[in-house]
């Protein structure tokens, strides 16, 4: 921060630290002038001090204390500049006619789509079009931006350009909205994930995106939701009812191989339940079994999550899920603690891998210090797997071989019981399904935040299954 902030006048030297100057020092540092301290003034802050803390202590609930410590701050809002702008009007008309006459559209639903409130409007298009929507690829989806139980919900784009390629083939157009075009996590051969014969139709408020990588056929710039809500009375207007016919059987269609999806990812499920350890299907179909409507979720357990509970429908709500952008460890398990913070009458659940969740363990001691309630489940597979899993797909002739070199934890294993219990969080190890279900359901009501450490098998999939 310069001085300025501080309040002293441009180009004025500070005063140097124990000299007294015009205005009343704020505290004075022992030894440095401590000689002014008024004795008498500090037995009362001291009493003062001692009845607050005796005050904090008698609070038994976290958030009643945190809301009376803000209510002593000044937190007025300052007058924010609204930076939304509508999109062109001419723009979103060429955009609703190239979409309105698309034989099998698509949509590719980006990150900023929630992040700007605008779920239902595009719900809203993708049910008017009869169009799937898809979101980012589980490596960088970040956030949720189309509910996962919608029929419509047409899961998430695959890791590698070449399924990419094979994904995108049977759409005509592509409407894409709020989303980088195209992040991807390695670079594979074929370098063009979007099939040439795809038409784009790119809404977005970032203008670096909107044609970056491909050329786009209409590029909208502007709030995603006011865009999306014009664009929708526009393809109303615009469909003729040959249109809308075509629409209705083509959202029928999907609907049912979606639902199919889902009841096949049920059933594979259900076969996995008696492998020990738990197979990720295993673990997160467990999970998904007893989320709340209002869950958030944070996930940061790379082989673990495989976008399973997309998949499975589990994440109803859009808002509540964060995943990882861009693989630097360690956001997780303080991140939940923040979303808890922010939402203290939402369930929070963390699923982290015990690689990841070492990068920041230390905040297990913040949540038990400040009792706030967050659930941690450990998908403990005792290794650096996803390290191994892209060796493999990369053909790096040791991992071809089997030799994998500084990727297992497990000489020792990393007693996640204990070290969670030495930070002061409640937790305990579960190995079977049911428990875990049943820990988890509990586990939304407690005060306390709570960790479980699951036992995930130690085989590494050939391949990614995202
Ligand atoms: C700060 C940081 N250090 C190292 C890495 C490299 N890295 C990527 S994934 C990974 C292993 C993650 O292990 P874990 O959380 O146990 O998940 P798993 O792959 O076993 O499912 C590592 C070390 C990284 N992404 N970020
Ligand atoms: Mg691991």
């Amino acid at each position: 921060m310069s001085h300025e902030q501080h309040g002293g006048a441009a180009g004025e030297e500070p005063a140097a630290p124990g000299v007294p100057t015009d205005e009343e020092p704020a505290f004075v540092v022992p030894g440095e002038g401590a000689e002014v301290l008024d004795a008498e003034v500090a037995l009362a802050a001291d009493a003062e001090t001692e009845a607050a803390e005796a005050e904090v202590e008698a609070e038994p609930d976290w958030r009643d204390r945190y809301l009376r410590e803000a209510a002593e701050l000044e937190l007025t809002m300052p007058a924010r500049l609204d930076t939304r702008t509508r999109p062109p009007r001419a723009a979103l008309r060429c955009a609703a006619e190239v979409l309105a006459s698309a034989k099998r559209p698509g949509i590719l639903a980006g990150s900023r789509v929630v992040e700007r409130d605008a779920v239902r409007e595009l719900v809203a298009v993708a049910e008017r079009l009869g169009a799937p929507a898809i979101s980012e690829s589980g490596t960088t989806h970040g956030r949720l931006s189309f509910p996962a139980d919608h029929p419509l919900y047409g899961q998430c784009l695959p890791l590698w350009s070449p399924e990419v390629r094979e994904r995108l083939a049977e759409f005509d157009v592509l409407l894409v909205c709020g989303m980088d075009l195209l992040r991807q996590y390695v670079y594979h051969e074929p370098s063009r994930a979007i099939p040439e014969h795809i038409r784009l139709v790119h809404l977005d408020e970032d203008a670096w995106q909107i044609g970056k990588n491909y050329p786009v056929e209409v590029g909208v710039l502007g709030d995603t939701k006011s865009g999306l809500a014009e664009l929708d009375e526009l393809l109303s207007a615009t469909m003729t009812p040959q249109h809308v016919t075509e629409a209705k059987s083509r959202r029928a269609v999907y609907e049912s191989k979606h639902s199919a999806q889902r009841d096949q990812l049920q059933a594979e499920f259900q076969k996995q339940l008696d492998a020990r350890p738990l197979t990720p299907l295993a673990m997160m179909g467990s999970i998904a079994r007893v989320l709340p409507e209002n869950i958030a979720v944070i996930e940061e357990a790379v082989t673990t999550t495989n976008t399973y509970l997309e998949r499975l429908g589990a994440h109803r709500n859009t808002t509540g899920y964060f995943a990882h952008r861009g693989w630097a460890l360690g956001w997780g398990l303080g991140c939940s603690i923040g979303v808890k913070l922010a939402w203290p009458d939402r369930p929070v659940l963390a699923i982290l891998g015990e690689g990841a969740a070492m990068y920041g363990i230390q905040g297990l001691w913040s949540a038990a210090h400040h009792r706030i309630p967050v659930t941690f489940v450990i998908a403990n597979n005792a290794q650096y797997q996803i390290l191994k899993v892209g060796a493999r797909g990369l053909q790096l002739p040791q991992a071809l071989a089997g030799k994998f070199e500084s990727l297992e934890i497990n000489e020792p294993e990393v007693d996640l019981v204990s070290l969670a219990r030495s930070l002061g969080v409640e937790a305990e190890r579960i190995t079977e399904p049911d428990q875990l279900s049943d820990v988890l359901a509990e586990s939304w009501k407690s005060d306390r935040p709570r960790l479980i450490d699951v036992p995930i098998t130690r085989k590494s999939p050939e391949r990614m299954e995202y």
